[in-house]
């Protein structure tokens, strides 16, 4: 960490202001050097001129100094506030390089952040999602994860294990005797309690991925059923191409839009598709790779028509996959013919209005929105189920009184509880983790 890191802090692109951040030991003298400045009071927004080294003047903006340890890395930060737009913040980074910075890595801020104790992984974890958040629940769940609250609530557990342990130690060295029966219950309970407790933190975590990366709604349904116009109908203009030739729609299309507080991403896809009496394949495996990556499906049908192989084939796909489905009899607005019973099925006709579907799937949503606790890793989900994992089976050693390898589980679990909050000590893992950082945090 000896290098003096440099990147831009904001988005690239045009804005009215860029960040341009600098952390490390050389922070201050390097920006000195652009500043022409004998000094920077920290903590101080300072208006200044940035000079190239070849005294060409760069930009005016405002310059903020954190001495170490009080910064976002625990480093010396120097924060150039510039004018907003690609040129001039490119221009200067190039300066900081060119006067002994290097650019950073994604994430290389946050990582130095952690490894000088500035925030454990949990907060780090939580501030990354936070970034990628695509709706205000999980805005809500993480900014309270940023304050402490996944990692109290690790710590909790972390710590009666802990007691547990020792005291199974202390039984395993010093005494013949038996574990008191009370206290054997005690901890039969607290281990089935806090397995139980973390798997089903990991379940919902899982389950509700998309609170974070934004639910994938697919629609699904064999050609000229209205797919694309009912997606057309939700953007509210003529996204997809809709014609009455089966077939019309090729590749996949998706499209990012707003249902209530959540930022969902809805994938029309081009269905199954018949060719000379043979269902094609192609066009089975692109329903099937949607259903697979959704979470929630929209399979639509045309209730106009009788039903035929390929819409059974599609209700076997969508009641096989276990997933969140919706399904729609399209064109309402001509006599209805289909003749299979689906429950819940929506009718509408995506020619004149498809809001009770939207509403349908705000609803859907609202349910997934949750006060709880959530993992917003996968790293995170996978130490908690490891974490359960080890203390059911600590459960069964102490049920057979294999005191050894019920602490050798209660270590296990320990480990995998610690490995959310605290270091590790194989640097490629911290690496990888931080890798997925915005570039500038
Ligand atoms: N009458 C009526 N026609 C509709 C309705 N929705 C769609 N259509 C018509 O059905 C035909 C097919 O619509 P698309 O939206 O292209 O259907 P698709 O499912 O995307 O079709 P592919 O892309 O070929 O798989 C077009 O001619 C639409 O105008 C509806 O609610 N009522
Ligand atoms: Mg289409």
């Amino acid at each position: 960490m000896s290098e003096t890191i440099a990147a831009l802090a904001t988005a690239y692109g045009i804005g009215s202001v860029s960040i341009v951040r600098l952390s490390g030991k050389d922070a201050l003298s390097i920006s000195l050097k652009l500043l022409k400045l004998s000094n920077l009071e920290p903590r101080y927004a300072k208006l200044a001129k940035i000079y190239s080294l070849d005294d060409e003047i760069l930009d005016e903006g405002i310059v903020i100094y954190f001495k170490a340890p009080a910064s976002f890395t625990g480093e010396d930060i120097v924060e150039f506030q510039t004018h907003g737009g690609v040129m001039v913040s490119e221009r200067i980074l190039n300066e900081l390089v060119r006067a002994g910075a290097r650019l950073a890595m994604p994430g290389e801020f946050s990582k130095r952040a952690f490894l000088n104790g500035k925030m454990d992984l949990a907060k780090a974890e939580a501030m990354q999602g936070l970034i990628t958040s695509k709706s205000e629940i999980a805005a809500k769940i993480l900014t309270r994860q940023m304050q402490g609250d996944l990692s109290k609530f690790v710590g909790e557990i972390r710590s009666e294990v802990v007691k547990t342990l020792a005291f199974v130690e202390t039984m395993i060295d010093y005494a013949d005797d038996d574990l008191p029966t009370n206290l054997l219950e005690q901890t039969k309970q607290m281990l089935l309690k806090n397995s139980e407790k973390l798997e089903r933190i990991a379940t919902l975590s899982e389950q509700r991925r998309g609170l974070i990366d934004g639910f994938k709604i697919a629609i699904v349904g064999k050609p000229n059923v209205g797919k694309s116009s009912i997606l057309n109908s939700f953007l509210a203009y003529e996204r997809a191409i809709v014609s009455d030739e089966a077939g019309t729609t090729r590749d996949r299309i998706e499209e990012n839009f707003k249902i209530g507080s959540h930022l969902v991403r809805i994938i029309d896809t081009a269905g199954i598709r018949k060719d000379a009496g043979r269902i094609e394949q192609i066009g089975i495996n692109y329903s099937i790779s949607a259903i697979n990556e959704a979470d929630i499906i929209l399979a639509v049908f045309d209730g106009s028509n009788p039903s035929d192989e390929q819409d059974k084939e599609i209700i076997r796909l969508v009641s096989n996959s276990n997933k969140k489905a919706f399904f729609i009899l399209n064109k309402s607005d001509l006599a209805f013919k289909f003749d299979i019973e689906l429950e819940g099925a929506i009718k509408i006709s995506a020619k004149t209005d498809t809001s009770v579907v939207l509403k349908e799937l705000e609803s859907y949503l609202k349910t997934q929105d949750t006060d709880e606790i959530m993992l917003s890793s996968n790293r995170q989900i996978l130490s908690c189920k490891e974490a359960s994992e080890a203390l059911r089976r600590a459960f069964l050693r102490l049920n057979e009184d294999e005191l050894e390898i019920f602490a050798y589980e209660l270590n296990s679990a320990i480990k995998a509880l610690s490995s959310i909050t605290k270091p590790f000590e194989r640097s490629e893992i911290l690496d990888e983790m931080f890798s997925h950082f915005c570039l500038g945090k």
